[in-house]
C-alpha cells in the first residue's frame, strides 16, 4: 500500500525542561510516542513525530546562575552535551522527525507574534497579578486552588507574588472548554476529564497570568519591554511553530495541523486540556484531535523526579539490559494511562519471562530446528495442515486485528499481551508436536517441515508486530527468517513466508539474567561513592604579630619559562616576570604535581623578599605559594587579569 493512501499522522511528546539530565520517567513518554509513531509508519501513514525542549523560565535562569554560566550555555549543555537530551533519544532509538528548542529564533519570533495577536484581539490584557507562585512548577495558583497551602501539583511551598502583568481571558472560554472535555473524546483516559472538570473548571476558571517581570530568561513581550511571556504559552505553541505557524522556517502546518494526539504526563494535562484549547479558540485555530494523559513511573510509590532526586539512570539500564529490552519493559509492564511502580526486580523478571524464555526461545528453537533437520531451507512443497494446527493458525491470522484494536486505544500493554499470548501458544505447539520425535522417522518429514513452517510463520508475524516496540530485535528476527516480509499488509496474511528463504542462526536474542547476581551488581553500582576521607588538618602555627606578617612580600608573578631541574625528581625551575625588568628565578619542589608545560603563562604568587638560597647548585630567589593538604598540593593560581608585580595585601 502506498503511504499517501493512509494519510498523515501528527504525534507529539511534551517538550522537556532541560534543567537537569533526563531520567527513565522521561523516557517513558518518549518511548511510547516513538512506538506509536513507528506503528503508524508501519501502517503506512505519513508521520510527523515532534519532540524537543522547553528552555525558558525562572528555574533555568536560577540553575544557570548557580552553575556560573549563561542560561543559553546551561541549556545547550543539557540538550546537546554528552549524555544530554539528544544523546538519550539516540540511545533509546527514538525516531523523531523534528526537534524543537524553544530558544530557536524562529520559535521566539513566532511567540511574540502570537502574544501580540491575542493582545490585539482583546484576549490578553494588562492588569496586576496577586497570587501564589510555585517556582519549581512555574505555575500560578489562586488561594482556593492550593492544597493545604501548598502547590497542588508538586506539594511544594508557594510564594506570594504581586506585579503588573498581562492576563489571558481564560474565563471567557470556560464553558466551551468544559463542553469539549465533557462531550467529546478530546481528553483521554476518561478519568482525567472528571479531574479537570471537578478540580479546575467547575470551581471557576480565572484569567491566567501570562507574563512575568521578575526574571528575564524568556521570550520578551516586544511591545512592552521588561515583560517576558509566561513559559507555558511559549511551550504549548511549540506544537504549531514547529510546523511553521507564524514563521517561515517550516511549511507543514496545513499538512499536519491539527495534531492527531499529544501524549503528556498526567500533571500537565491541565495545561493541555484547558489552557491550550482556550488559546487556540482565541485565535480561531483548529484544536488537536486528542490529548492523552499518561501515568507516572513511580519509585517506591512516589513520582520519580529530578527535584526529588529519586531517579533511575536510563543510560545504566540500557547499557546493562539493552535498549530494546528497556523499551519493551516500559510499555509491557504498566498500563499507559495509570501509574506504575518501577523496580529492578520487575525489569529483570520481565526480560527473563517474556523476552528470554518466551520470545527468545521460540525464535532460537524454531530456527535451530529448521536448520538441524532441513539445512538452510525448508522444502518448497508443503503438505496440508492438520486439524491440530488450526488453533495456532487462527490465533496468528487474527493477531494483527486484535493488536491494532489495542494500539488505536494506546493500550500498549494489551497489544503486547495479545502478541505474547500467541508466542506462548507457539511454544506449546512445539511441545505438542515434538519435532525431535517427528525427525526420527523419514515418513514424518513432510509433517515435520509443516510444523516448522508454521512456527517460522508465527515468528514472522509476531516479530513484525513487535517492531514498533523493539525495532532492532524485529530487524534481527527478520534476518534470521531470511528476510521475511514484515510490512503491515503481510502481517495480516498467513502463509506469506517463502519456505525456501535461507534461515540464519545467531546468539540468543535475550540472554537470561541471573536475578540475584544482577540485583547485587546494580546495588553495588548505585551505591553512593564513599565520601573522600579528608586528610587531617595541619597543626595550627603559633600566633604572630601583624608587623611580622607585614614583613612578608607577596608578589604576583607570571611564568615565563618552566623546566625540570636535571637529576632532581622534585624541582621545577621557573623564570618569572615579577613586574621588574629582570626575570626572577625560583626553584620549587612541585615536579610531582605539575608538568612544566601546563604552567607556562600562569599567574602565580611568590614570596619575593625571602633570602636567596642554592638548591642543586642553582639559585632560588623566593618561593611560590601553594596550598597543601595531606599529599595534595596546588599552586595558588590567580586570574590572568591581575598584572605582574601587584602586591598581595
Ligand atoms: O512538563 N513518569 O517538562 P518536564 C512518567 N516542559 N512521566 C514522567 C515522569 C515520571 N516519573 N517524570 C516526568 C514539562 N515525566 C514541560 C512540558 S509541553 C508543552 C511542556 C514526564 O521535563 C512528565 O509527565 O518536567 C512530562 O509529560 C514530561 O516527562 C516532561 O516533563
Amino acid at each position: 500500500m502506498c503511504n499517501a493512501c493512509k494519510g498523515k499522522y501528527y504525534i507529539t511528546t511534551p517538550i522537556y525542561y532541560p534543567s537537569a539530565k533526563l531520567h527513565i520517567g522521561h523516557s517513558y513518554c518518549t518511548v511510547a510516542t516513538d512506538t506509536m509513531a513507528r506503528y503508524k509508519r508501519l501502517q503506512g501513514y505519513d508521520v510527523m513525530f515532534l519532540t524537543g525542549t522547553d528552555e525558558h523560565g525562572q528555574k533555568i535562569e536560577d540553575k544557570a546562575k548557580g552553575a556560573g554560566v549563561t542560561p543559553q550555555q546551561f541549556v545547550d549543555d543539557i540538550v546537546l552535551g554528552e549524555g544530554g537530551v539528544k544523546d538519550l533519544w539516540k540511545l533509546m532509538n527514538i525516531s523523531y522527525d523534528r526537534f524543537i528548542r524553544t530558544t530557536d529564533d524562529y520559535h521566539v519570533a513566532a511567540i511574540q507574534k502570537i502574544f501580540k495577536k491575542m493582545y490585539e484581539n482583546g484576549d490578553i490584557y494588562k492588569g496586576t497579578y496577586k497570587g501564589k507562585y510555585c517556582k519549581p512548577c512555574e505555575s500560578f495558583w489562586t488561594e482556593s486552588q492550593l492544597k493545604d497551602g501548598k502547590c497542588p501539583d508538586c506539594g511544594g511551598e508557594v510564594q506570594d507574588a504581586e506585579e503588573e502583568a498581562y492576563f489571558f481571558r481564560l474565563s471567557k472560554y470556560a464553558s466551551r472548554v468544559r463542553d469539549l472535555l465533557v462531550n467529546t473524546d478530546f481528553l483521554e483516559p476518561r478519568s482525567r476529564v472528571n479531574e479537570m472538570v471537578n478540580n479546575f473548571i467547575d470551581p471557576g476558571l480565572e484569567d491566567l497570568c501570562v507574563s512575568r517581570t521578575s526574571f528575564s530568561w524568556g521570550v520578551p513581550v516586544d511591545f512592552d519591554p521588561g515583560h517576558v511571556v509566561y513559559v507555558w504559552i511559549d511551550a504549548l505553541f511549540n506544537y504549531m511553530t514547529a510546523l511553521g505557524f507564524e514563521n517561515d522556517k517550516y511549511d507543514d502546518l496545513e499538512k499536519f495541523w491539527p495534531a492527531d494526539v499529544h501524549f503528556v504526563g498526567k500533571e500537565i494535562v491541565r495545561f493541555h486540556s484547558i489552557i491550550w484549547p482556550a488559546m487556540l479558540m482565541s485565535l480561531n485555530l483548529p484544536l488537536p484531535k486528542k490529548v492523552y494523559g499518561h501515568g507516572w513511573l513511580l519509585l517506591d510509590g512516589g513520582k520519580m523526579s529530578k527535584s526529588k532526586g529519586n531517579v533511575v539512570d536510563p543510560y545504566l539500564l540500557a547499557q546493562r539490559f539493552g535498549v530494546d529490552a528497556l523499551r519493551f519493559f516500559l510499555l509491557r509492564s504498566f498500563p499507559f494511562g495509570s501509574d506504575g511502580n518501577f523496580s529492578n526486580e520487575l525489569l529483570i523478571s520481565t526480560i527473563n519471562t517474556d523476552l528470554a524464555n518466551d520470545l527468545g526461545n521460540l525464535v532460537s528453537r524454531t530456527v535451530a530446528m529448521a536448520q538441524k533437520y532441513f539445512g538452510e531451507h525448508l522444502p518448497a512443497q508443503q503438505q496440508a495442515d492438520e486439524e491440530k494446527d488450526a488453533e495456532l493458525i487462527a490465533m496468528v491470522s487474527g493477531l494483527r486485528g486484535k493488536y491494532e484494536e489495542q494500539m488505536e486505544k494506546y493500550a500498549f500493554q494489551n497489544a503486547l499481551a495479545e502478541v505474547f499470548k500467541v508466542i506462548s501458544r507457539a511454544n506449546k505447539y512445539i511441545d505438542e508436536n515434538a519435532p525431535w520425535v517427528l525427525a526420527k522417522s523419514e515418513e514424518q518429514r513432510p509433517r515435520l517441515a509443516r510444523v516448522l513452517y508454521n512456527l517460522l510463520e508465527t515468528v514472522r508475524i509476531c516479530g513484525g508486530l513487535l517492531s514498533p516496540f523493539m525495532p532492532d530485535t524485529a530487524g534481527e528476527i527478520g534476518k534470521r527468517l531470511g528476510g521475511a516480509p514484515m510490512d503491515w499488509d503481510s502481517l495480516a496474511q498467513w502463509g506469506l513466508l517463502n519456505p525456501e528463504a535461507a534461515t540464519v542462526t545467531g546468539a540468543p536474542l535475550f540472554p537470561r539474567i541471573d536475578m540475584e547476581k544482577e540485583l547485587a551488581a546494580l546495588e553495588e553500582i548505585s551505591k553512593p561513592a564513599p565520601a573522600p576521607v579528608e586528610d587531617p588538618l595541619p597543626e595550627p602555627k603559633e600566633e604572630i604579630a601583624f608587623d611580622t606578617f607585614e614583613k612578608v612580600e607577596m608578589t604576583v608573578v607570571k611564568v615565563l619559562t618552566c623546566e625540570k631541574v636535571k637529576k632532581s625528581d622534585k624541582l621545577l625551575k621557573f623564570t618569572l616576570n615579577d613586574g621588574t625588568d629582570t626575570p626572577r628565578q625560583i626553584l620549587s619542589g612541585i615536579a610531582k604535581y605539575y608538568q612544566p608545560e601546563e604552567l607556562l603563562g600562569k599567574t602565580l604568587v611568590a614570596v619575593t623578599n625571602l633570602a636567596p638560597r642554592k638548591m642543586m647548585g642553582q639559585m632560588s630567589c623566593g618561593m611560590l605559594l601553594s596550598a597543601e593538604r595531606g599529599d595534595k598540593l596546588n599552586l595558588v593560581i590567580l586570574d590572568d587579569k591581575i598584572p605582574a608585580g601587584s602586591r598581595l595585601v
